[in-house]
């Protein structure tokens, strides 16, 4: 009798962490959301240029049966005033009629004039992803990105107002990253293009979140949050002018929600920002709603574009390909080519296998998965 109490206790506690495991698996997903709102008033009579660009890339996979599948949806296109337009991309892996893996991105915009404000256009853009991996040995991944640019011949100066929304959930094994940029594109006076930031705002692991608390459409309210459960996370934002001054905000918390960086300089100095070892509070760290941008070139300079944009990516590093040498996701002659060449070499990408040594056992490889993932 005692032997059957000593393996019901082994098959209690194996249950209790079999359960335990299916717990944390209850939401293997990384998530991310990056929406910003956007008001820019270009010179008297300019009908823009607008360009909307987009990338999705939607990835899941199987460790036991690469390649990994890898579907994209990116594009460029020209807009007049009023538009939108969205586009996305998703994968799955179904087992039986279990999911083992789904990812989905998708990206967006739209701009339209200010009714009453001749010359002033308003918008909006986002970026989403969710990659999740339900199955043992499965994984996921997702990326989106969306950005506009807004052209005027004339345009040499101006204010972009900006309103940023960032959002994600990092769950299981996964992580996410979020960016938001806002950048002049200018061309100097001898004629090369030169890039100033006004704004990027860059973060994991939080949530930027902007409150429209009078309900007309923009935010009047902001405040850094962490993810629930708490995550390690960090905020960067950067806030740039013409004149080349920066202003810096960054917040870094560990797991417990504890700060490990806080720095704010510049414009945002004044912000109240928690010290290092204080917790990071749950009603979150109040931000600015909106940021003012202004830019002015100097003489002889001119303004090719304003762009703005952001997205993210969230899930697990997409496995390489056994045989994709030089890492496209496609196991073609490059890479056959790729192993021929360092033959007899030491390690290094060529080296499929990772013995130390380029040889026909890596040749082997790449001619057994030739055409995977082409
Ligand atoms: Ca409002
Ligand atoms: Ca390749
Ligand atoms: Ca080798």
């Amino acid at each position: 009798m005692r032997r059957h109490y000593g393996i019901l206790a082994i098959l209690a506690i194996a249950f209790s962490a079999l359960t335990t495991t299916m717990a944390q698996n209850q939401q293997p997903c990384c998530r991310f959301r990056v929406v910003h709102n956007f008001r820019v008033c270009l010179p008297q009579g300019c009908q823009p240029q607008v360009t909307w660009t987009w990338n999705t890339l939607a990835a899941v996979w199987d460790l036991n049966n690469l390649p990994p599948i890898i579907n994209t949806n990116s594009g460029t296109q020209t807009y007049s005033v009023p538009s939108n337009d969205n586009q996305s991309t998703q994968a799955v892996i179904t087992v039986g009629n279990q999911t083992c893996a789904s990812a989905f991105a998708s990206a967006g915009f739209n701009i339209s004039w200010i009714p009453g404000s001749p010359n002033c256009v308003q918008g909006a853009h986002y970026a989403n992803g969710s990659a999740c991996a339900f199955c043992r040995m499965h994984g996921a991944n997702a990326g989106a990105n969306s950005h506009i640019t807004i052209a005027c011949p004339s345009m040499t100066q101006g204010t972009v107002v900006w309103q940023p929304f960032l959002q994600d959930f990092v769950g299981g094994e996964c992580s996410t990253q979020m960016y938001d940029p806002v950048i002049v594109r200018a061309i100097d006076p001898s004629g090369q293009p030169q890039n100033i930031e006004l704004f990027s705002l860059r973060g994991r692991g939080f949530q930027w979140q902007g409150q429209d608390v009078d309900g007309d459409g923009w935010y009047d309210d902001a405040r850094i949050r962490g993810n629930e459960p708490r995550k390690v996370g960090y905020v960067t934002l950067l806030k740039g002018r013409t004149d080349g001054a920066v202003s810096r905000l960054r917040l870094a918390w560990d797991d417990d929600g504890i700060i490990t960086e806080s720095e704010a300089t510049g414009e945002f100095a004044d912000i109240q920002l928690p010290q290092v070892g204080e917790p990071l509070p749950d009603e979150g760290v109040r931000v600015p709603a909106t940021f003012e941008l202004p830019f002015e070139l100097p003489d002889g300079w001119s303004v090719e574009s304003i762009e703005m944009g952001g997205g993210g990516v969230a899930g697990q590093d997409i496995p390489r390909t056994p045989g994709d040498v030089n890492g496209d996701g496609c196991v073609d002659d490059a890479d056959l080519l790729a192993v021929l060449f360092a033959f007899g070499g030491e390690g290094g990408e060529a080296d499929v296998n990772g013995d130390g040594i380029v040889d026909d056992a890596d040749l082997l490889i790449v001619l057994f998965n030739f055409g995977a993932g082409c």
